[in-house]
């Protein structure tokens, strides 16, 4: 081959590489077990559940969101009498099933009106409600920010419910692309997912697609 070949051969290898790796992070997505994780339209995947005096209201949020065209926006106005984490909860509607010994990952993206804290549960739906995890005092701040928390299941367990608990602070929160999935966390790009574009969205994601041409 001459050198000219030689050039546009590795020219072409280059470019076939970088097809193949922004096709990769896509076709590998994870296998996310929630229902309704994007908060789009009715929110049919998730139930908030109040146990009085906690008060709150799940609304669909248009204009404030990360992926997609809507997010979770969660107005509290009383957590409760401090009895139980589970006072002021959103769970999700799913059938989890988990296996012992297996590593998952839950993360989501999340914003406060001011700073507060979150707790990430899951447990057993029916007697005698094992707890799969709990986290508490996860920070949520006034940016969009996603939060992970990956374990390891001790025991075999069907069905898991998975549910933020609000207890923490009357702060209002806003959730969205909710997942729980098999496997240590996945730094899903979201570039060509909808979202709202501002300064720093455009900064994120040019710094996304950096990192994958790597
Ligand atoms: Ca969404």
């Amino acid at each position: 081959m001459n050198q000219k070949r030689i050039y546009q051969s590795l020219l072409m290898s280059a470019l076939v590489a970088s097809v193949i790796l922004f096709i990769v992070p896509t076709a590998f997505a994870v296998d996310n077990m929630l229902m309704d994780p994007d908060f789009e339209e009715p929110v049919l995947g998730w139930n908030l559940a109040k146990r009085p005096p906690a008060a709150a209201t799940l609304k669909i949020d248009k204009k404030e969101k990360k992926v997609g065209p809507a997010s979770a926006r969660i107005e509290i106005t009383d957590v409760g009498n401090g009895a139980s984490v589970h006072n002021l909860t959103l769970d999700n509607q799913a059938d989890i099933s988990v296996k012992a010994k297996k590593t998952y990952t839950v993360d989501f993206w999340t914003k406060a009106k001011a700073d507060r804290t979150l707790i990430l549960d899951a447990l057993l739906n029916q007697d005698p409600w094992t707890g799969l995890f709990r986290v508490r005092d996860l920070p949520v701040t006034k940016e969009w920010t996603r939060i992970h928390h990956t374990f390891e299941a001790k025991v075999t367990l069907f069905p898991v419910v998975f549910l933020f608990s609000f207890v923490d602070s009357k702060t209002t929160i806003w959730l969205d692309h909710v997942r729980f999935y098999e496997g240590e966390f996945d730094e899903e790009d979201i570039v060509g997912k909808p979202q709202a574009v501002n300064p720093a969205d455009k900064l994120a994601t040019t710094w996304g697609i950096l990192k994958m041409q790597k």
